[in-house]
């Protein structure tokens, strides 16, 4: 298991990549180039510039996240073509330099989703939540029209500057189902994953976040059955997962250990946190402690050393410790603590495995 931070990049993340360097065995910086619009090719200056930057820092670049997908490549939009030839062309680029894994997702409109980024936790810490009823019975419409009357009403990822963009993008996805979506998953994986290969770089697909519809869009990166079929849809070692525990982990459904086991050598990036469910559905990003979360991070841990996992882990989201004003979920001290935590589960397995 190699171990990674994401860092947001100089002047748009608190962190400082000499804090991260104190922390024990991280030796990749996960990255992306954040200013660069979903389905633009990246520019090699700043590639460049961002490399030089993270190694004269200690550390490496193997591990890019996010190229991210635009939309009309996930609406199989007849534009989708000049989007796919700008991400394989950014493929290519990050071959270049070295980089051998690109996270990615496939989420309609929003990307991770939750209703409260400081809710406050029995210890006096917060942490990303997601309030169940408060998304179930939305329509976005609705809601546009609200928070248009009313900016208080407004949501992480509704801030009033972005609603004329969700309103065309939801008319966009009227009649869209998660077969369409499939489908256009499919096409645009046919073209990427052989430049990918060429390049040796492996794909790795984020699940969806929380792992099931919301505002009726389809989502299909959700469960084992759906990452099985994802695998399938082109069979090759460049298409991969991120597994986020997190993430799948929302739905009590999900057995991430047994996904673990069957995806095994597909798994070329981890993402490692705990979530703590509440019965109503809602949940709360609790610490990286197995006792602290519903999510078995020990079976997991140990799920990985059992497979002889030499892919890139990183822990995900943390809570917000000690007053630390930061990205949300993206503090320092939390997912510090959740490496050494996960260090710690690593070594103690591989002690036992020893014996
Ligand atoms: C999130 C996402 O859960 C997570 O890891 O931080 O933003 C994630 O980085 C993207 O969905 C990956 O494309
Ligand atoms: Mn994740």
């Amino acid at each position: 298991m190699k171990m990674g931070f994401r860092w947001f990049g100089e002047g748009n993340d608190t962190v400082a990549l000499s804090q991260i360097r104190q922390i024990p065995g991280v030796e990749t910086i996960v990255w992306s180039l954040h200013d660069v619009p979903a389905g633009e090719e990246w520019p090699m200056d700043k590639i460049f510039a961002l490399r030089d930057e993270v190694e004269a820092a200690g550390f490496n670049i193997d591990v890019v996240e996010s190229v991210n997908v635009h939309e009309d490549i996930k609406l199989g939009l007849p534009s989708r073509d000049r989007y796919i030839e700008n991400y394989k062309r950014t493929i290519e680029k990050l071959g270049q330099v070295g980089v051998k894994v690109i996270c990615y997702n496939f989420m309609p409109i929003f990307d991770w989703l939750r209703t409260d980024l400081h809710k406050e936790m029995e210890d006096g810490s917060t942490a990303l939540f997601y309030e169940k009823a408060r998304i179930e019975n939305i329509d976005p419409f609705d809601l546009v029209a609200k928070i248009n009357e009313n900016s208080a009403l407004t949501m992480p990822g509704w801030e009033p500057e972005r609603l004329s963009h969700l309103t065309s993008l939801f008319e966009a996805y009227k009649g869209v189902t998660e077969e369409n979506l499939w489908e256009n998953l499919r096409y645009f994986l046919n073209e990427i994953i052989p430049v990918a290969a060429r390049h040796n770089i492996k794909m790795a697909i984020h699940p969806d976040d929380p792992p099931w519809s919301i505002f009726g869009l389809p989502r299909i990166m959700t469960s084992q059955a759906n990452f099985r079929r994802f695998l399938k849809l082109h069979d090759s070692p460049y298409n991969g997962i991120t597994l986020c525990s997190g993430s799948l982990g929302a739905n009590p459904d999900n057995d991430i250990v047994a996904m673990i086991r069957e995806f095994a050598d597909r798994i070329p990036f981890a993402h490692i946190r705990n979530v703590r469910r509440y019965e109503n559905g809602d949940f709360i990003e609790s610490s990286h402690r197995t006792q602290d979360g519903s999510v078995d991070i020990a079976g997991i841990v140990q799920a990985y050393h059992d497979i002889g996992f030499t892919g890139y882990a990183r822990p995900d989201h943390g809570r917000h410790l000690w007053g630390e004003q930061c990205r949300p979920g993206y503090g320092l001290y939390d997912r510090a603590l959740g490496i050494m935590y996960l260090w710690g589960l690593w070594d103690a397995a591989e002690r036992s495995a020893q014996k």
